[in-house]
């Protein structure tokens, strides 16, 4: 049984969640029409995985004896003036992902409640790659700066980066 504080925290994290997918998938959008065809992919891949973040969330309250809230999202932001800025406000975003996720730990301790203190691990090592693979992804666009080669190739290759990082 949740106690009330935790379903709340945790119906926050599905509007974040959700936040997350519907960001990536505007984000997706951008690069697709701007021809970055390799990052649009990326993007909406990412996207799908949010969903499925949010969803593990729905399900677990609702096995929990909750009741889980889909809540209304926010528009999400739908134009960018580079690469750079674009990957910036995911690490941005998944550094208040991460701020979250470890309040709802500590509340979990806080409240004795093991259960959801397990389940939210899964979340905790999610975020450790999600903040490494868009700190590299960075890196990676800071060395190529504006060179147009380079970028065709980061274009074509950021799947890879995907892969590589989950091996
Ligand atoms: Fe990338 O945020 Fe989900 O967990």
């Amino acid at each position: 049984m949740l106690s009330n504080s935790v379903k709340e925290a945790l119906n926050n994290q599905i509007k974040l969640e959700g936040d997350s997918s519907n960001g990536y998938l505007a984000m997706a959008v951008w690069a697709e029409i701007n021809g970055f065809e390799g990052v649009a992919n990326f993007l909406y891949e990412h996207s799908e995985e949010e969903r499925m973040h949010m969803l593990k969330l729905v399900k677990f309250i609702n096995e929990r004896n909750g009741e889980a809230i889909v809540p209304q999202f926010e528009k999400p932001k739908n134009n960018f003036s580079s690469l750079n800025e674009l990957f910036e406000a995911v690490l941005a975003h998944e550094i208040k992902v991460s701020e979250n996720i470890n309040n709802i730990v500590e509340l979990t301790l806080n409240e004795k409640d093991y259960a959801t203190h397990n389940f939210l691990q899964w979340y905790v090592s999610e975020q450790i790659e999600e903040e490494r693979l868009c700190r590299l992804i960075l890196e990676k666009l800071d060395l190529i700066g504006s060179d147009k080669g380079g970028l065709y190739l980061f274009d074509r290759d950021i799947q890879s980066l995907h892969t590589k990082l989950a091996k």
